[in-house]
């Protein structure tokens, strides 16, 4: 099995220039198939991101853009993989806020804009995995999750931390009666450890870019260990709390879906195996671009020790 590699890059390097030619790649293939997302999603094409090299940087090739921005999960904009590029056009993720409350000593009200002035943004390469057993390399853009609990102070009671999704139907067609699919708001939960762990990152752009829309703009959570459905996009409150919450899968169909989520080949789903992923944007006939699904997605040796003398089939 092939082991996860991180390189490390001193964090000083600031990559402009790494940043231009993505802009460019990005451009290009804007001209080769994106027509329907730049046309509907002006924010595809907001600024460049100045972000720096961080440590956690997954040497394994990157999935084109084109595939990481038009194969999506996003119920809000609908069903199908391809409806959150094509109907979240009118989606308007400039000004944003985050509500950020519960046990905490300081709760407050976080403007993206000033999160982004006052937490560097790191650009880091994270294996994905989806429940349906599909997978993606993703340049993501971000600052950890952890920055952000420092500065509220969680209380020492706090155990938990609870994610909304903004509730706004006239812009997300998903969520109006005629699409009915889950219950809104869209709502995730980590395990304060979980969400302080250095790998819990929120994201703000991918390819340095700013956030597309149908990837969760103006700011998601990114779990790299987790199942795909753990992060939550278009962050409008983050809780603090001392209890589990309920999160949105779980909710739907509890025997399907758990709290923790932790990417684990040897517990199936009911509907299908665990054991292995086909990595979306690579071609090839049949089986040539399915690989065996890791332990925690590859990120055992960082993450594991978070839940020792858990029985991990039974806290799926
Ligand atoms: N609010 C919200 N967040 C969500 C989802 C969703 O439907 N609504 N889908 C999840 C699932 S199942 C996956 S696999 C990832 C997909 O992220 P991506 O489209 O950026 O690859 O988003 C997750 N976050
Ligand atoms: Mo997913």
């Amino acid at each position: 099995m092939s082991k996860l590699r991180l390189t490390k890059i001193p964090a000083s390097e600031i990559t402009p220039f790494s940043v231009y030619l993505k802009r460019r790649e990005f451009l290009t293939g804007a001209a080769a198939g994106l027509g329907m997302a730049v046309m509907a999603g002006k924010t595809a094409l907001a600024e460049p991101l100045q972000s720096t090299k961080s440590d956690y940087v997954l040497d394994e090739k990157l999935t084109p853009l084109k595939d990481i921005t038009t194969y999506n999960n996003f119920y809000e904009f609908g069903l199908n993989k391809s409806d959150p590029v094509n109907l979240s056009g009118g989606f308007k993720p400039k000004p944003w806020a985050i509500e950020v409350d519960g046990m905490v000593n300081k709760p407050g009200t976080f403007d993206i804009e000033t999160l982004i002035k006052d937490f560097p943004l790191e650009e880091r390469v994270y294996r994905m995995r989806c429940v349906e057993a599909w997978s993606m390399v993703i340049p993501w853009d971000g600052f950890q999750l952890s920055h952000l609990l420092d500065r509220v102070e969680p209380l020492a009671s706090a155990k938990y931390v609870v994610f909304e999704t903004v509730v706004r139907p006239s812009q997300m067609p998903g969520q109006s009666g005629l699409f009915q699919s889950l219950n809104w708001p869209y709502i995730e939960g980590l395990r304060l450890d979980e969400a302080r762990h250095p790998l819990t990152l929120l994201a703000v752009g991918l390819y340095g870019e700013t956030l597309p829309n149908q990837n969760g703009a103006p700011i998601r959570l990114v779990v790299p260990w987790k199942y795909g459905f753990k992060g939550i996009k278009s962050i409008v409150r983050i809780t603090l709390t001392d209890k589990q919450p309920l999160n949105t899968w779980k909710a739907t169909n509890s025997q399907e879906y758990g709290f923790y989520a932790n990417v684990n080949p040897e517990v199936d789903h009911p509907r299908w195996s665990q054991a292995s992923e086909r990595r979306i944007g690579e071609g090839g006939f049949f089986g040539a671009n399915r690989r065996p699904t890791l332990p925690f997605n590859g990120y055992a040796d960082q993450v594991a020790s978070l839940y020792s003398g858990m029985d991990l089939k039974v806290n799926y």
